[in-house]
């Protein structure tokens, strides 16, 4: 699933890095003449690496035309890249494989780090040295292990160096769908690292393999039988004891390719006729022989324990830098278990001391989560009937995410009670017993506060306080006696800052059991304020704080000039019930063509004295207030909120405003 513009680049990456690996695989395995394990080398590393994996093969290792593959891959620069390539092949899967256990096992991202260089060094030291290239270098397999220790050390340090950081930055910015192994950015924010890795450990391998620490690109060719006739095939595969020096012996530390000494391939080829196999015979030229280091069997590498130890020192500190330095931005705490997958909006502040659950809060809403997706056709705040039982109306609400229509071009994923922003309008009287079932189809608990009503404290609804969250798909039912009227709202009332945000909000408006206590008017109207944060084609919770801040505003689930418009005549009232059930913002909601008066507030309703006339009224969060308007005019009269940016559509306006804004539209003699 496409879920921002990146993923396009995700994908092409993954499938480029798969056909490259799968071409270096058969160009490989076809006839490139060179040991097995710098064969895997090359499509282990392609894979990993993706194109750039296939670049450094066709450029530094494919032999161009038969023969010359000795010639080709002499170069320094070739012979770096083959040292490079080995060391990250192992170093690399190690890592991989690290990653994706701590993942799943849910260790905090520093630990992370400590885990997967501990693998990948010991993968590349016990396996992809030691192992793969004691076939090749002989000696015993503690031999293999000693001899390779310091320049896979050395090479590990720098791969991590380089590694750390990107993974760091990349997985733990805003798109932590790179944290966990189920999402294809992890693979590519690995596959980053991994060539970062390997620009930073190229330099010193070249260098290793200059001075004879580390092999380089190697020809090996399979001969025909005919091959093992010849006294010129030689030392192959096959060897597996003492190491021979004769091409160290004759080793040019300029970087130029060896071949090994005849009399080391004549003695190594005699033994290879003894070889009950020897049907076929290869023959070995070394870019650099590979193995022995200073500590190793003697060989004169040319490299000085001065510089082997500054080398490494070197390496080590580079290492520390790419471990720690990143801990001064990013919470290394964290696990991919509490964050992987979450997309956080641009422009949130994170850092070390960021928790997981403030990073949960403010995350986009997963695009898979949506299960329905309605368009500008589907009102929001339907009035919703109840059923009759045993005397009780009994009202039923479901939450769930949906992808919600705001205006002609642009959705927001919402969560939603019953597929409505803002969810259905709850109506009935004074004196009804009333019984609410609400169903939970979030990806995550929430309850229902019935704001403002006097209710017995268990059907309240504050999570943790008066009852347990309510879990992705169960029911409670909230059962009370209606003992007020007035206008009043519901909300969510577990991760308010989040839900409420989202949309899990709808009106309450309950009729006074003396009708004639109504407040009347010829028209009504109920006004529910919210706004939005979208980006990307991602929603995230508008709240006021750094990368919280809304580019959208609706009222009753639309911005302007997709609101509704309210179509009265001169001399009609219109009575309008503001509700703040935007959960971070308040709206100076302003009426034209005259002042109103304020009839009621908070569901109460105002003694005759104590109404005024006003023009704009704050409406604050959790606030309502009733207010009767006179249509004196004809004409299209305007309710905005005065709070400029407020009537904009991502800080831009159409048809003269946008967001908190709705007409009345006045008929009626056009000389009053
Ligand atoms: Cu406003």
């Amino acid at each position: 699933m496409l879920i921002q513009p990146i993923d396009i680049f995700v994908y092409a990456w993954l499938i480029v890095a798969a056909l490259s690996a799968a071409y270096v695989a058969w160009d490989q395995f076809k006839g490139n003449p060179e040991p097995a394990v710098m064969k895997w080398g090359f499509v282990l590393v392609t894979l990993y690496m993706g194109p750039i994996g296939l670049l450094l093969y066709v450029m530094a290792d494919k032999e161009p035309t038969p023969g010359t593959h000795e010639e080709f891959v002499k170069p320094l620069w070739k012979q770096g890249v083959g040292s490079t390539v080995h060391c990250v092949a192992g170093d690399a899967t190690g890592i991989l494989a690290a990653a994706v256990i701590t993942a799943l096992v849910g260790l905090p991202m520093w630990a992370d780090l400590i885990v997967e260089y501990t693998a990948g060094f010991l993968f590349g030291l016990l396996i992809f040295q030691a192992l793969f290239m004691r076939k090749m270098m002989g000696g015993t397999y503690l031999e293999n292990v000693r001899r390779s220790f310091l320049p896979e050390l050395i090479s590990m340090n720098c791969m991590m160096a380089g590694m750390a950081p990107v993974m760091i930055y990349l997985m733990m910015g805003r798109d932590m769908r790179a944290m966990w192994p189920g999402e294809p950015l992890f693979w590519v924010v690995m596959s980053l690292g991994i060539v970062a890795g390997f620009a930073i450990a190229y330099p010193v391998n070249v260098w290793m393999v200059a001075h004879g620490m580390k092999h380089g690109l190697m020809t090996v060719r399979e001969d025909s039988r005919s091959a093992k006739k010849s006294s010129n095939s030689s030392p192959g595969a096959g060897r597996d004891k003492e190491p021979t020096h004769g091409a160290m012996a004759g080793m040019d530390h300029s970087g130029k390719a060896m071949t090994k000494s005849t009399d080391t391939s004549a003695k190594i080829s005699s033994r290879h006729k003894k070889s009950p196999q020897g049907d076929k015979s290869t023959q070995m030229r070394d870019g650099h022989s590979a193995g022995d280091t200073l500590a190793g069997h003697g060989m004169q590498s040319g490299v000085t324990r001065p510089q082997l130890v500054a080398v490494t020192v070197f390496t080590l500190l580079l290492l520390i830098a790419g471990m720690t330095v990143p801990s001064a931005f990013f919470n290394l705490t964290l696990t991919a278990e509490q964050v992987g997958g979450a997309i956080m909006p641009p422009g949130m502040i994170m850092t070390q001391e960021t928790p997981a659950t403030a990073m949960l809060d403010m995350a986009a809403v997963n695009p898979r989560d949506v299960t329905a997706s309605y368009g500008l056709d589907r009102p929001g705040a339907q009035v919703l009937q109840p059923r009759l039982e045993n005397g009780v109306k009994v009202f039923d609400l479901t939450t769930s995410v949906i992808r919600w229509q705001i205006l002609p071009s642009v959705f927001v994923d919402a969560y939603a009670f019953n597929g409505q922003v803002p969810g259905p309008t709850l109506r009935f009287r004074q004196g009804d017993r009333v019984r609410i079932n609400v169903t939970n189809h979030l990806p995550e608990t929430t309850t229902v506060h019935w704001h403002g009503l006097i209710l017995p404290n268990v059907m309240d609804g504050p999570a943790e306080v008066t009852q347990s969250p309510i879990k992705a798909g169960e029911l409670y039912r909230y059962e009370f006696t209606a003992l007020q009227s007035g206008t009043y709202f519901y909300h969510s009332h577990d991760h308010v800052d989040r839900q409420q945000s989202l949309g899990l909000y709808g009106a309450l408006i309950v009729d006074p059991s003396d009708a004639a206590q109504e407040i009347a008017a010829d028209h009504e109207y109920t006004l529910q304020l919210q706004e939005w944060l979208v980006r990307d084609g991602l929603t995230y919770p508008a709240m006021p704080m750094e990368g919280g801040m809304p580019n959208y505003f609706t009222i009753n689930g639309r911005a302007y000039p997709s609101t509704d418009t309210i179509t009265m005549k001169v001399g009609e009232t219109l009575k309008v019930r503001f509700i703040g059930s935007s959960s971070g913002f308040i709206h100076p909601m302003h009426i034209h063509g005259g002042p109103f008066t304020v009839v009621a507030r908070d569901g109460e309703t105002l003694e005759p004295a104590a109404r005024y006339k006003a023009d704009t009224l704050n409406i604050g969060p959790g606030q309502r207030y009733d207010v009767i308007w006179p249509a004196t005019k004809p004409g299209k009269w305007l309710i905005h909120c005065h709070i400029s940016h407020h009537a904009t559509n991502n800080n831009t306006e159409q048809q003269g405003g946008g967001g908190l804004m709705m007409v009345i539209e006045v008929t009626g003699d056009p000389t009053q």
